[in-house]
């Protein structure tokens, strides 16, 4: 009788033990709400990552720590957003690198064109040592990046001509992002390469003030890019990454465990959005396919001359990135190729 009334008192305390510490530990969060800047629209992967990295976050702190979304570029698009969690005015921005590298010139290495041959390159690189170089980068800047989340393999579209070869590209006004690499890596394939902001992307195709542009599957339909183009041509020209940037001015007014809370979950996040991002590529080329679009590929003969014309852009460029970066990503190309 004693020793079951003993085990019951002792299953008791350790009950009571559990629940002080879960509590406790809860206690130590406060109520926070962080708000993050998307370009694209919540129907996009993004929305997937954001959603499991939030629910990560509420379990971990007792429903103390939100993340609040906002879409279609409503805080700015990913340049203007990501100066605002630079001064603090903003915790979150989800961007492509492309857009910051007058901020950090060695992102640079990520728009050379054909870096990445697929997804299982990209991964490794970014998941492993240069990716964290990259990231070391990042606080002198004012940010702090969590992880690496997936604009994805980028494509070509337009209205005026399927592009099966390079010649195609002569003379068509191509929007591109606002970055040096990208704009001369369409101007030496022969396009009038127009630099915009995203969010302005489907009103300059739309008044025909641009013919062309080039973007993800899942960008070109979630920001309906198909009722203004008619040609897709699988160029697959460069791999986008996505920042999950934090403002550093607020990330050193959390406790180590709050911050801890945000890595692992935005760790979460980047599984399920790469995971939704790949799986919804296929989707979204399909339903391209149905909006009308008219899709081709191009022959491995003129996907050559198409790589062979881009190759200067890597001597071109080459020092504004630096060496150290450069060297780092081709080793670590070198190593998942096995050459
Ligand atoms: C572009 C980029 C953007 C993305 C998105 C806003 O073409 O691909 O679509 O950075 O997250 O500007």
């Amino acid at each position: 009788m004693k020793t079951r009334f003993c085990y019951k008192l002792a299953g008791a305390g350790l009950a009571a033990a559990v629940l002080f510490t879960g509590a406790s530990a809860q206690a130590e969060f406060k109520e926070r709400t962080f708000r993050v800047s998307n370009g694209v629209s919540k129907e996009h992967p993004m929305g997937n990552g954001l959603a499991a990295m939030g629910a990560c976050t509420l379990e971990k702190t007792g429903g103390k720590m939100k993340i609040q979304a906002y879409w279609d570029g409503a805080l700015g698009n990913d340049l203007t957003a990501t100066q605002s969690v630079r001064t603090g005015s903003l915790e979150m921005v989800l961007t492509s690198t492309a857009p910051l590298t007058s901020i950090v010139p060695e992102l640079g290495v990520f728009d050379l064109p054909f870096l990445f041959n697929n997804e299982q390159e990209a991964d490794h690189v970014l998941d492993g040592k240069a990716g964290e170089w990259f990231a070391a980068k990042l606080p002198a800047a004012g940010v702090i990046n969590l992880a690496w989340w997936e604009n994805g393999f980028r494509h070509t579209t337009n209205s005026r001509r399927p592009i099966t070869k390079a010649e195609d590209f002569e003379g068509v006004k191509m929007r591109v992002m606002q970055n040096n690499i990208f704009i001369d890596t369409f101007k030496e394939l022969g396009s009038n390469a127009v630099p915009l902001a995203f969010s302005e992307v489907y009103s300059a195709l739309e008044t025909k003030t641009v013919d062309g542009q080039e973007n993800p599957f899942n960008n070109i339909e979630n920001m309906k890019f198909y009722e203004v183009q008619k040609y897709l041509t699988l160029t697959k020209h460069a791999y986008s990454p996505t920042l999950v940037l934090f403002s550093k001015k607020i990330w050193d007014t959390l406790s180590p465990e709050e911050q801890a809370v945000l890595k692992d979950c935005a760790a979460v996040g980047q599984k399920e959005q790469r995971k939704v991002n790949r799986e919804k590529s296929e989707i979204s080329l399909a339903n391209l396919k149905a909006q009308g679009m008219e899709v081709n590929e191009i022959t491995p003969e003129e996907m050559a001359r198409i790589r062979e014309k881009a190759q200067v852009i890597y001597e071109r460029h080459g020092k504004a990135i630096g060496d150290e970066a450069l060297t780092l990503v081709f080793e670590e190309l070198k190593r998942v190729r096995g050459n």
